[in-house]
């Protein structure tokens, strides 16, 4: 397969002013007839004309209505065109029924959509699918169904078709159509501009149609948030949400119609639980941010992905921020960050939040691209301060509106509005792998010295590192806590530097990358006592909950290696959080839950041992069981006031009382043979309390009853069902994990066509971090035989799911060899996909 290299970059030959499609609607045979009107670009280097196409049936083609014969490719054709401005014009076949990559047009249960990001429209029409084509799209469906929705607004209907405009020139990777028998929870929402904007999510007509108004809600305040924080309003008449049950992603932000994974946008009371709520709230902000961060400026290519999806990520998490709480959130980015993030920088597949080439650019919607790409937003806020970004925001939003711009863009717009130097911040765009800061300290004579040294790791293809701009948030406790120097930033930006604080009355203790500052490793050692000194002191929230984090971890590690007893310190410490009234219940049960793992197998790496994921699984179990022992007496009281009285609603307060009172019940269930669970479960009117009850009786190798009265009342609900295929794998022991899931896989319910149920189930698999590494190999081989199924029907999914094998290096040579005997099954199976064998390839390095 072809690499595609940023160097390599040139303009288009021919620029799009205007298209017009005409979709006739049929399941193995719908018609698309395009007329393009293009011209030639007068930056372009070349004059050759070529549009992508693969997978269309080409009928007939005209330029400037006389009928032409391209030379067709399975990737595109070519033809010879005139100097000067022309209209081309094609009919094409496709089949959607038969597209079980869901990318393209494609069918789910009977209704038509689409997914173009980020090459999908090529397999509609022939065009030049990439982004920095822009052109105004107008669009006819003509098919039997009642619902017929594409882009912009609409201009006319009638019986079996409709038409749309979309004023705003765009990519075709923010194309979408979408044809079914659907029905509409509606609202409105007026503009700070004035504009009435008619609001719809469209979901099928039954079992669904009650879960639409938390999504609404959430649409709403996203649309509010982006005037009064971002100065940003909607720009068209309507805008349309579609769920879709088979969907590879959350959600796609086509413009003025989003299509959502109906996993992303469906909630109820009953059926979806706290986490889902606030994903789902997050993820309809995310699509929403869209508008303006990757719609309104777009990527000028896909290698700019991060220019689009860092800053939308790094707006969502604002948004989710001022909804629901900042320390729990940013407590929340910090651990998936860490999890996903870190592990991927550290292993066979790390790449820069700038990749300089790729294969198959499906491989790099990564937790790289997304969350670090978030994560360099955020430190460029900390180092130009809240205004420089207000400024430089209002100036991007000025400078590039219509444009498909770059990084260099975006970062000249900092350096105009604040007059900054970000030549060396730029770095953060283009190397790969995780900083590492290590913390020395000495204190004399009133001068306290900070000495931070930064080492970044090589990674595959850079094997060299030069020094970055880490901006470190630092803040001065003394001995009775009490802090003495608030938060300031100090800028790294020396492999080794020195910072010193003068006239203090006696060595204070630091509190260091408060807020999470930026996306390090930091290496600070620390004594059990001063750990415990800063989860009881530390007046930055976050560091609060890193010191008990690291706490958790030290007594991990110890027990594992050395099979020691847990320190006295770590107990006390989260007997005093537990029993603080003061302390919000959501940061309480973030205190209370213990690194996962994966977390403990990485910390062992990063101390230079094997990890045995066995021996690291009975560690976390028989620590489980002291800290419910140690905090028996006070477990029922605190359960019982985290009751939450009256009709189940999912705001912050009330989802931080159940987040708190379900970690207790995992414990007590842990002494008290699952009593209190099963009442519980017997009790709940909600998902959140139902699945917390039927979870922690699984674990405790209780609850088949309740898991059969569980798959009885909600055996109806895709949604629901998911759960139930997922948590039994969660909370299958090492040993039998791999049956379980086999098992699973023969339900009449499991299909992999849904890659909500093959994630459901092959997600939970890897979650399961025994389980997965039980050293017979079986759950290895499990997932390597349905990959190799599933990679014939959905290249894209395989090629995500595939990187649970991505740490394999990390292992003994016995799972070592199982794994890599698993991924060279996988990369031999014939007619393997490319975005599969990218993945295989670059795990197996
Ligand atoms: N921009 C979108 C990314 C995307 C996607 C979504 C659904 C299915 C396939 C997809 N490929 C790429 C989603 C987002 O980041 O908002
Ligand atoms: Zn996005």
């Amino acid at each position: 397969p072809q690499t595609i290299y940023l160097k390599d970059y040139t303009p288009p030959a021919y620029l799009v002013d205007s298209v017009h499609l005409t979709f006739k609607l049929a399941p193995t045979t719908t018609r698309v007839i395009a007329r393009i009107a293009f011209r030639p670009n007068p930056q372009a280097q070349s004059r050759e004309f070529f549009l992508h196409g693969e997978q269309l049936r080409l009928i007939s083609a005209a330029i400037d209505g006389q009928p032409v014969t391209p030379d067709v490719t399975p990737t595109g054709l070519t033809c010879a065109v005139p100097n000067t401005p022309f209209i081309f014009e094609s009919e094409v076949e496709i089949s959607p029924q038969t597209n079980t990559a869901l990318e393209g047009l494609y069918m789910s249960n009977g209704m038509y959509c689409t997914q173009c990001e980020a090459e999908g429209f090529r397999k509609i029409t022939y065009y030049p699918d990439r982004p920095d084509v822009m052109a105004v799209f107008t669009v006819r469906i003509e098919g039997d169904l009642p619902v017929l929705l594409s882009n912009g607004n609409p201009v006319a209907k009638g019986e079996g078709w409709a038409e749309w405009h979309d004023p705003w020139p765009k990519p075709a990777y923010l194309f979408a159509l979408v044809g079914g028998n659907l029905v509409n929870h509606a609202d409105s929402f007026t503009t700070m501009e004035g504009r009435d904007v008619a609001l719809n999510i469209w979901v099928r007509p039954g079992d669904d149609e009650h879960k639409c108004a938390f999504g609404m809600g959430a649409l709403k305040a996203s649309m509010k948030w982006d005037e009064d924080v971002y100065g940003r309003a909607y720009d068209l008449d309507i805008f349309n949400i579609v769920a879709v049950d088979d969907f590879n992603m959350g959600a796609m932000e086509n413009k003025g119609l989003n299509i959502f994974n109906s996993s992303a946008v469906l909630a109820s009371a009953e059926t979806a639980t706290d986490a889902n709520f606030e994903r789902i709230e997050a993820i309809i902000a995310h699509e929403y941010f869209h508008n303006w961060t990757g719609n309104r400026i777009t990527c000028r290519d896909w290698f700019q992905l991060c220019l689009k999806e860092g800053l939308t990520v790094f707006r969502d998490q604002q948004f989710t921020g001022d909804m629901r709480g900042h320390a729990a959130k940013r407590i929340d980015d910090a651990v998936v960050l860490r999890a996903h993030q870190f592990r991927e920088d550290g292993g066979p597949l790390a790449h820069p939040v700038r990749p300089a080439s790729f294969v198959e650019i499906n491989n790099f919607y990564t937790v790289t691209v997304y969350e670090k790409g978030a994560e360099i937003i955020g430190m460029l806020k900390r180092l130009v301060g809240d205004d420089g970004y207000k400024k430089a925001l209002d100036l991007y939003f000025d400078r590039h509106d219509g444009d498909a711009a770059t990084i260099e863009d975006w970062l000249r717009v900092f350096e105009d509005a604040t007059g900054r130097d970000l030549t060396q911040f730029a770095l953060w765009y283009a190397q790969a792998g995780t900083p590492r800061v290590t913390v020395t300290d000495a204190f004399d004579n009133g001068n306290y010295q900070l000495t931070l040294t930064q080492m970044t790791p090589p990674t595959p293809g850079q094997p060299e590192k030069a020094a970055m701009h880490i901006p470190v948030a630092v803040g001065l406790l003394d001995n009775a806590g009490k802090e003495i120097v608030p938060t300031r930033i100090l800028e790294l930006t020396e492999p080794v530097q020195t910072f010193t604080f003068e006239g203090l009355a006696g060595k204070p203790v630091a509190s260091i990358l408060r807020g999470f500052s930026a996306p390090v490793i930091l290496d600070h050692t620390q004594t059990n006592a001063q750990r415990a000194f800063l989860l009881a002191h530390d007046t930055d929230p976050f560091n609060r909950w890193d010191a008990g984090r690291a706490l958790a971890q030290d007594v991990l590690h110890d027990m594992v290696r050395d099979d020691k007893v847990p320190d006295a310190a770590f107990f006390d410490g989260l007997a005093a959080v537990l029993r603080d009234d003061r302390l919000d219940p959501a940061f309480r049960a973030l205190v209370l839950g213990l690194p996962s793992q994966d977390d403990t197998a990485q910390a062992l790496v990063d101390a230079g041992q094997t990890p045995d994921p066995t021996a690291i699984f009975q560690a976390h179990e028989a620590l489980g069981l002291q800290i419910a022992q140690h905090l028996q007496d006070t477990l029922p009281r605190i359960y019982a006031q985290m009751a939450v009285t009256g009709p189940y609603t999912p705001d912050a307060k009330s989802a931080g009382k159940r987040a708190l009172g379900n970690r207790v019940l995992a414990l007590m269930s842990k002494i008290d043979g699952g009593r209190q669970a099963a009442a519980q479960y017997a009790e709940a009117d909600n998902m959140t309390q139902q699945l917390a009850a039927l979870g922690a009786l699984l674990n405790i190798g209780k609850g088949l009853d309740e898991l059969t009265a569980f798959e009885t009342q909600w055996q109806h609900d895709r949604l629901v069902m998911d759960k139930w295929f997922g948590l039994q794998v969660t909370c299958a022991g090492p040993e039998n994990t791999a049956n379980v899931a086999a098992r699973l896989t023969a339900h009449p319910a499991f299909t992999m066509k849904n890659p909500n149920r093959f994630r459901a189930v092959f997600g939970a698999l890897k979650a399961n971090a025994a389980g997965f590494h039980d050293p017979s190999g079986a759950s290895y081989d499990l997932l390597a035989d349905w990959l190799i199924k599933l990679d014939a029907l959905n290249p894209q999914t395989t090629a995500r799911m595939v990187t649970s094998f991505d740490t394999w290096k990390r292992y003994d040579t016995n799972r070592q060899d199982k794994m890599r005997a698993a991924l060279g099954r996988i990369a031999g199976t014939p007619s393997l996909s490319r975005d599969t064998t990218e993945m295989v390839t670059r795990i197996l390095g």
